[in-house]
């Protein structure tokens, strides 16, 4: 899975960038490297996987990861750079709001950026649509099929809704529209998580920034969540460990750093849950969409797995906890379920499959 990281200029992308990858890449206080494009791989926690690390003292243990694309600032009218191959087929968008003063820039205005920044992904969805439509024009005027007639209808039922400023994302289309036009992996139909880069001093409000900028409205569409973190503190979270950074985060009222959490949302918007494969040699994590069929989850371990599929054997990760990770205790309570493939594996589940490829 990919998140690709937009904003406007200087909202802090690159920082958060570095955050949520363990990269150090350059930011950019003055226009440096505008065409720059960064890529990076982040880890998603999970502390139940963590948990189970600390039962079964695996050799390896293994996070579901995202990878991670930092695009330079999107300026207003400014589009070009959303073309870029490497974001066009990101999952998820990242997008990451000024709400921190600049003296260049002025104050915060979250609301407004959102806005302008979603009209240049509409922008640029409604000239990827106009030239399809043009094309299919011409060509079923030569030479009339009713694939290109149906692919037609659902771009002009998209460009409408593109008109009415809708991002695709929120636009009501039905499934089957949603998935044929899925190859031009348009920006607006992707999901969303607006991220407020909040100012330090501000830290201390939490939540109740989405309220303040009067985010309730945008936040409750479809595909859209908003979320909050101060990168110039995270920058410092990230400078220290154990009980020194417990003790900084504590001071601030903070839970946990705020990278974990936006990782997690990312996940979550994404529709992913976890299932995992526990032993001596590994501990993973396997992120599917929820409601996947056990055939297919297995199918995300190896093809081969999917293919000469029997059984998954399943346990629910509180009845392995409660067993401190016995197998033979979860087995003399009947709590190894056998499960056939069409099984809809569950957030959380251990799974083991059982197989048979013929040689
Ligand atoms: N005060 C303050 N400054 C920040 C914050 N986040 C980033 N900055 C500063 O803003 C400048 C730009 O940060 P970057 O992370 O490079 O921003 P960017 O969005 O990647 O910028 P472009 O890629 O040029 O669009 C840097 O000097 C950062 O130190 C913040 O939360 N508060
Ligand atoms: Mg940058």
């Amino acid at each position: 899975m990919k998140i690709g990281l937009v904003g406007l200029p200087k909202s802090g992308k690159t920082t958060l960038f570095n955050l949520l990858t363990g990269s150090q890449v350059a930011t950019s206080r003055y226009d440096t490297g505008r065409t720059e494009l960064h890529t990076g791989i982040a880890r998603v926690p999970d502390e139940r996987v963590d948990r189970l690390t600390a039962i079964f003292q695996p050799k390896k243990t293994t996070f579901a990861t995202f990878e991670v694309v930092d695009l330079a600032g999107i300026a207003k009218g400014e589009r070009g750079g959303l073309e870029t191959k490497e974001f066009r087929n990101a999952d998820a968008l990242l997008h990451v709001v000024r709400a921190f003063p600049d003296d260049a820039l002025g104050a915060a205005d979250p609301k407004r950026d959102i806005v302008d920044l979603e009209t240049e992904l509409l922008l640029s969805d409604l000239e990827v649509v106009e030239r399809r439509l043009e094309r299919l024009e011409a060509s079923i005027k030569k030479r009339r099929t009713d694939v290109e007639v149906k692919e037609q209808e659902v771009l002009r039922r998209a460009k409408e809704r593109l008109e009415a400023e809708t991002p695709l994302r929120a636009a009501g289309l039905s499934d089957d529209d949603a998935r044929a036009i899925r190859g031009f992996t348009f920006l607006s139909q992707k999901p969303i998580l607006h991220c407020l880069n909040v100012d330090e001093k501000a830290i201390g409000e939490g939540d109740r920034v989405v309220e303040r900028y009067g985010l309730a409205d945008i936040a409750r569409q479809p595909g859209t969540r908003v979320a909050w973190a101060s990168a110039v503190i995270e920058a410092e979270v990230a400078q220290l460990a154990g009980e020194e950074q417990q003790a900084f985060l504590a001071d601030l009222g903070l839970a946990e750093p705020a990278i974990r959490r936006l990782l997690r949302e990312c996940f979550a918007l994404l529709g992913l849950v976890s299932f995992f494969t526990v032993g001596d040699d590994e501990v993973r994590a396997w992120p599917i969409p929820a409601g996947t069929r056990a055939q297919d989850a297995a199918g995300t371990v190896h093809s081969d797995i999917a293919r000469g599929f029997i059984r998954a054997e399943v346990t629910a990760y509180d009845e392995i906890i409660a067993a401190n990770g016995s197998f033979a205790d979860i087995r003399a309570k009947g709590q190894l379920r056998l499960e056939g493939k069409d099984y809809p594996v569950r957030d959380g589940e251990i799974c083991h499959f059982r197989f048979n490829v013929a040689k």
